[in-house]
């Protein structure tokens, strides 16, 4: 059994769990929890699986660690034969890794540089550097890119095109980790907003979170 170590309402981890919901995967996975608030993910047991500190992380039934959760998504997708997060086409590849980078870098990490620098964080033992001028940076930065994302939608469904993809599952991250810094979708974005109305109603999407508790 392949095991995920995640922390369950985490927004990145998020992008995993709805991926797995999307391919059906729920039931091929363990979950195992890893405190961010405690610093676990910093300890050198964690760092031994991620060099980078992060979650999530899924590891591989032959012991093999991907961290990273475009990677982890790409090889979930990949899985059956039939990708469909990732693309099919070269076409469909190249814009959903473009569209989901730039989510990542216009939007997701923005909110995740903001939370950990211009915020407590996770608290001081965990912050051990923390630069707030930088962070309110990055906020304003993100709402520039929720702006961006409004007039993606706007003309076309989803993010990279005519159907569901990682680029979707990206920019409900950010929306999930904006959601928990209260950082919300203003007003006047309402492709956004009824964008984000319609991903929610995904069964993945709404059921993440309870998908580690069986
Ligand atoms: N680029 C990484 C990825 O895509 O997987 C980023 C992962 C990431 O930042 N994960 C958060 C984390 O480990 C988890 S969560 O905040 O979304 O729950 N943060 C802890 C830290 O100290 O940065």
């Amino acid at each position: 059994m392949m095991k995920i170590y995640d922390a369950p309402t985490g927004p990145y981890p998020a992008r995993v769990r709805i991926a797995l919901g999307e391919k059906n995967l729920q039931s091929c996975v363990e979950f195992v929890l890893v405190d961010l608030w405690k610093g676990e993910h910093k300890k050198p047991e964690f760092l031994a699986k991620n060099y980078s500190g992060t979650l999530p992380v899924l590891e591989l039934d032959d012991g093999t660690f991907l961290a990273e959760c475009t990677a982890i998504t790409e090889y979930l997708d990949a899985l059956d034969g039939a990708p469909t997060l990732a693309g099919g086409t070269p076409r469909e590849k190249g814009l959903i890794h473009m569209m989901s980078k730039r989510a990542e870098l216009e939007l997701l990490d923005a909110v995740s540089v903001y939370f950990h620098h211009a915020t407590p964080g996770l608290g001081p033992d965990v912050e051990i550097y923390q630069n707030a001028e930088w962070g309110f940076h990055q906020r304003a930065k993100a709402l520039k890119g929720m702006h961006y994302f409004d007039g993606i939608l706007k003309s076309r469904p989803f993010v990279a095109g005519e159907a569901f993809s990682m680029a979707d599952i990206t920019v409900i991250g950010g929306l999930i980790f904006a959601g928990l810094v209260a950082l919300p979708v203003p007003a006047e974005c309402e492709a956004l907003q009824a964008w984000y109305a319609r991903m929610q109603e995904r069964p993945s999407v709404k059921n993440r979170v309870t998908m580690s508790e069986h």
